[in-house]
């Protein structure tokens, strides 16, 4: 673990406003301290930072902050991007990780501490496991930059870093600083990012489903920037990309959690002329003028978490927003509206059973799904779920936590049955018949493309590949 040593010890006086000392901190370097920000690539042979990707905000967040203080260089190694072996010009080395990448994010700090080089953590899965994140880096931190900055800055600056930064109170949105997307749009292989742009409007999640970590690292927390900075940064856009349609893709957690806010932000978003999509959950979908107003302020598809058609399994993982007698109504309201719906459905719940296959491929083809999604429960660590099955867990192999593999065996079907099932139902579901009747009447846009792309995946996958 490298320890700068302190350019310039602070006088009691300057002890006041930790902003302010931080600004007189820097402005005393004599040069500026370089960065390597580093988001890598995962390990998983699944489809998961194959083909067009889209831009980290998490980690364009970061840069954000630290080119004000210090030189930053940017990697993607998802877009093709190369980490420099040689660390030597760098004085900081920063990773963003998520447990499907947990593996990649040690080797590179471990490289980087052979190095020297001072290596800072963040993302859900370090401020999860930090006591194994803690092993290959020299700070971690957690949850988010923003609400840390200002004290990881002057440790930085002063050589004095800490093992974690925890804040003790989260900043409001409304502080949060315009992203600036240069430093990831440098890259030579930027087309390689999908052309959504990424956007944040709110922060957190209340509704608590036990195997999601945003309840555990943010809590019962629901933030939002106020709407005219929402908007700002959406004409930004329009005006970098010289027009008025332009497609934004929400990252927000769960964007209609305030049913008022998200109405009176789609209110103007319609006077833009803008695209999106978003991850929503079912709150208050069901009510028509919500799914109207989508639709007019450009929506073309919803990202819906369904999970199961099984009651029992909502009940179990504690989604609440979840109402099945609400399914059909929500996905005809959007449809009648113009907005396509990317279905998540997970598998692999001990109430889970062959029925739920077919329960699952009913409700998809009655109801048109256009982007169905399947995925195998995964508890992540840190959450409430991951405690409760740890000892029923088959591995701890991070590269396998891309909820696309087997987890453990449920309690009312076999693995195997589950996985043949798994399979069977994912080449169902985008056999050429099945895409024309779901996809019938529908613009002829991406999600066709997707679909197809989908066909072909489906056709070559096999049991064995999840395992
Ligand atoms: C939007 C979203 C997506 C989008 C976009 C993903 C992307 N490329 O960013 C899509 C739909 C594509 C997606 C896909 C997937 N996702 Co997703 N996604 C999210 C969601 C809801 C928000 C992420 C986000 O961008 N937030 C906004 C940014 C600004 O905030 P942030 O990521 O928290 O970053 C802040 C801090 O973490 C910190 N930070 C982050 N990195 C760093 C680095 C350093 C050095 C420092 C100091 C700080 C720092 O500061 C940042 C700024 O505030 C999260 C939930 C969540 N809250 O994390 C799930 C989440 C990240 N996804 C998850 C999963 C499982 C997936 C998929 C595997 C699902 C699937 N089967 O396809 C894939 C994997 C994609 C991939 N290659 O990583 C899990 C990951 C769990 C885990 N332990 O790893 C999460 C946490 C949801 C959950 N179930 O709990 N996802
Ligand atoms: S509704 Fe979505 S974001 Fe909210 S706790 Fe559940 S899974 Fe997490």
């Amino acid at each position: 673990m490298q320890i700068d040593q302190p350019e310039t010890i602070l006088s009691p006086e300057s002890l006041g406003n930790p902003e302010e000392q931080l600004k007189q901190l820097a402005s005393e370097r004599k040069s500026r301290k370089k960065w390597l920000l580093i988001q890598p690539v995962s390990n998983t042979c699944m489809m998961v930072d194959s083909g067009s990707v889209s831009m980290p905000l998490n980690l364009i967040m970061v840069a954000t902050l630290a080119c004000e203080l210090f030189d930053v260089v940017f990697i993607d190694e998802r877009i093709g991007d190369h980490i420099p072996k040689d660390l030597s010009e760098f004085d900081v080395v920063a990773v963003t990780s998520r447990t499907l990448n947990a593996s990649k994010a040690y080797a590179i700090g471990d490289a980087a501490l052979a190095q020297r080089k001072t290596v800072i953590f963040g993302g859900v899965h370090p401020t999860m496991a930090h006591d194994e994140a803690k092993e290959h880096c020299t700070s971690i931190v957690y949850g988010e930059i923003e609400s840390v900055w200002t004290e990881l800055a002057t440790d930085i600056l002063l050589g004095t870093m800490k093992p974690v930064y925890r804040a003790q109170a989260l900043k409001p949105m409304t502080s949060m600083t315009h992203p600036n997307f240069s430093l990831a749009l440098k890259s030579k292989k930027a087309k390689r990012y999908s052309n959504r742009i990424p956007i944040l409007a709110t922060k957190g999640c209340p509704v608590g489903c036990n195997f999601c970590t945003t309840p555990t690292i943010y809590g019962k927390n629901y933030r939002y920037r106020e709407i005219d900075l929402v908007l700002d940064e959406m004409r930004y856009h329009q005006e970098r990309l010289g027009k008025e349609k332009i497609f934004l893709s929400f990252m927000d957690d769960n964007i209609s959690f305030r049913p008022k806010y998200f109405m009176e932000l789609l209110e103007e978003m319609a006077k833009l002329g803008v695209r999106w999509n978003a991850n929503i959950s079912m709150n208050f979908l069901h009510k028509p003028e919500v799914a109207e107003l989508a639709g007019k302020s450009g929506c073309d598809l919803m990202s819906i978490g369904f999970e199961s058609l099984n009651p029992e399994i909502l009940k179990t993982v504690h989604k609440g927003s979840n109402k099945l007698g609400n399914y059909k109504t929500v996905v005809s309201n959007l449809h009648k509206n113009g907005v396509a719906i990317q279905g998540y459905f997970m598998f692999g719940f001990d109430n889970d059973s062959e029925e739920s296959f077919q329960m699952t491929y009913d409700f998809i083809m009655e109801n048109q799904i256009e982007f169905p999604v399947f995925s195998l429960v995964t508890p992540f660590p840190g959450t409430p779920y991951f405690d409760e099955m740890k000892p029923r867990l088959r591995h701890f192999d991070w590269d396998k936590y891309d909820t696309y593999h087997y987890m453990f065996e449920p309690t009312n079907i076999s693995g195997e049955k589950l996985l043949e099932n798994f399979v069977k139902l994912q080449q169902e579901v985008y056999k050429g018949r099945a895409i024309m009747q779901r996809m019938k009447g529908k613009p002829f846009n991406w999600v066709w493309l997707a679909n197809f792309m989908m066909n072909r995946f489906t056709k070559k996958l096999k049991p064995e590949i999840y395992l």
